[in-house]
């Protein structure tokens, strides 16, 4: 049976704005892995370290019949063919994805912990995450509206509408 999962996509290496759109691609182009929606193109202030350059990012909506590891295991596929090395810790970084719900789920296991552990303090992934699921509610029930609320747009500007975005 086919779940819906969402994907948080951030760069801000080589290109940021390409390297997520060739992401979102790449996503729909995996088997099992169907791409439903896709919000808006952000550039936000980095958070973490200071100096690094701005990142873009999105969130897509995806339909999967894959087990949440597998799907993890296919997103980590993708990261490495964009050149990801983790190095520094919230370093800069040419892609990053980010599995921040399956479905109704609660997961923690060593690899993935679903929702994401910092998804409710991170505008840039809750603000894009809105644009493709205005209604949606976090297992725990809270409402992904009244997060954003919380947390506004600060530091984030839209730059693409719909995508494909260029
Ligand atoms: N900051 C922004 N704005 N966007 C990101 O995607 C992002 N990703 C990270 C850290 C380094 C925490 N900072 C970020 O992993």
């Amino acid at each position: 049976m086919a779940e819906t999962a969402y994907v948080a996509l951030g760069s801000n290496l080589e290109q940021p704005d390409l390297q997520l759109q060739r992401a979102v691609d790449d996503i729909d182009s995996m088997p099992q892995i169907t791409v439903a929606a896709c919000s808006r193109l952000y550039r936000s202030d980095p958070v973490g370290p200071p100096g690094q350059p701005d990142y873009c990012n999105a969130v897509v909506a995806v339909n999967t019949t894959l087990a949440p590891l597998r799907l993890l295991d296919a997103l980590q596929s993708i990261e490495n063919a964009h050149g990801r090395v983790r190095s520094v810790r919230w370093g800069p970084r040419t892609l990053d994805l980010d599995i921040i719900l399956f479905g109704n789920r609660c997961i923690e296991s060593e690899r993935l912990t679903v929702p994401h552990y910092q998804m409710r303090v991170r505008n840039f992934v809750l603000c894009p995450l809105l644009d493709v699921a205005p209604d949606l509610e976090l297992p725990d029930g809270t409402l992904l509206q009244v997060m954003v609320d919380e947390l506004g747009y600060q530091g984030l500007n839209v730059i693409a509408d719909r995508y494909p975005w260029f």
